[in-house]
């Protein structure tokens, strides 16, 4: 058993509690992790709201980068000492992840979402005084000092890049950037639009610039995302405030319409907007989530004469560990620049980092959760 620092969501509501809780020694699969930094994604926002479901309480954070501090006995992936990014988790026996597609795992929900705990059942954190907390969020539950992940979670990563800019890779960016490489994979000369212009969204952008699309289309209702989105690579952008979306994207493709497009706002306006948008037999990738039980409805003899095809996507459909070695390469080598989405935030200003991100001041808020020399000397 070890101590850490945590950010305990207690109640759905209430502000983020930073207290030392323990964290449970790694079983046989499973990987302790030192986090240096996490990013902060609108899913935690969400839980932490009581939006989606996570029992409370917890502890959230699901995108991450740390070092591995400890093993269980089976654990073949990786060390003690070995950098890792810090992803979702699956459980690697069902015939999805067999089949490499672990977001489709047949456990994924109770392995990232409402679980809280192992498969078993069993928790992995104490607050102080003793009593379980819900942990294991993606996981990993990496708003903490300390985090419990698996073998399947935990990707090795190079030392030498900044822990702000791979921490959103885990999730936001893996999600968008996958949205487009592994699934739309947008043809020569074709175009993409992409409503919402977030973490995810412009995670979309900067890797549609990686392809042979032509015109990458961002549609958003702030023109400050709108400006971040040109200079990251959007050849057009369309301000949904100030003007009719469909009526703009209609405008711009000549009539065409788009042959894909990636929601990310989870707006149902929008929503309808993209399916509006596409060109004949386009594809549509839905990635943005309204709360749940939300329907859309579809016009049936539109899907008849035009053939459009409309996608969920999680988590990018990535294979963690073949697909964010090859995003953090991009990064290296400045052909996928995050580091303009993100602004890192001392682990103890969570509550701050997480009203820019509501607010759309900041697009990724990361936390750095171990103290700097300058920041330990300044508390000393
Ligand atoms: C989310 C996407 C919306 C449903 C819950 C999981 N993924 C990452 O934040
Ligand atoms: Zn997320």
């Amino acid at each position: 058993m070890a101590t850490a620092e945590a950010a305990v969501a207690r109640a759905p509501g209430r502000p983020f509690a930073i207290e030392s809780i323990r964290v449970d020694d790694p079983r046989a699969h499973e990987v302790l992790v030192t986090v240096e930094a996490a990013g902060i994604c609108h899913t935690d926002l969400s839980v932490r709201a009581g939006h989606t479901p996570f029992p409370l309480p917890g502890v959230l954070g699901h995108e991450a980068v740390g070092t591995v501090a400890a093993v269980g006995c089976a654990v073949t992936a990786t060390s003690p000492g070995e950098r890792v990014l810090l992803t979702f988790d699956s459980c690697g026996a069902c015939p999805a992840c067999q089949g490499g597609r672990p977001v489709r795992c047949e456990h994924w929900p109770a392995l990232n979402l409402f679980g809280g705990c192992r498969l078993d059942g069993s928790p992995t954190l104490w607050d102080g005084a003793g009593a379980p907390l819900h942990g294991k969020f993606f996981g990993q539950s990496s708003f903490a000092t300390l985090a419990l992940a698996s073998d399947r979670n935990v990707v090795p990563v190079p030392r030498d890049l900044p822990a702000e800019a791979l921490a959103p890779f885990g999730c936001g960016v893996q999600t968008g950037a996958g949205a487009v490489l592994n699934v739309l994979r947008p043809e020569p000369g074709q175009s993409l639009a992409v409503f919402g212009a977030g973490a995810v969204g412009l995670s979309a952008v900067l890797a549609a610039r990686l392809t042979a699309a032509t015109r990458i289309i961002a549609v958003d209702l702030d023109p400050r995302r709108l400006a971040l989105a040109q200079r990251l690579g959007a050849t057009d952008v369309v301000d949904a405030g100030a003007r009719d979306a469909g009526e703009a994207l209609a405008e711009l493709t000549g009539r065409q319409g788009v042959a894909c497009a990636l929601e990310t706002s989870g707006d149902v306006r929008a929503l309808r907007q993209a399916v509006a948008a596409l060109a004949i037999g386009g594809t549509l990738g839905v990635i943005g989530a309204p709360p749940a039980g939300t329907e859309v409805g579809l016009d049936v003899p539109q899907l008849l004469d035009r053939g459009p095809r409309i996608i969920g996507i999680n988590q990018g459909a990535s294979l963690p560990q073949r697909f964010l070695p090859a995003l953090v390469e991009l990064f290296r080598r400045g052909r996928l620049p995050v580091t303009e989405l993100v602004r890192s935030y001392p682990f103890e200003r969570i509550e701050q980092a997480a009203a820019d991100a509501r607010s759309g001041r900041v697009v990724k808020p990361v936390l750095m959760l171990q103290p700097t020399p300058t920041r330990r000397a300044r508390t000393r």
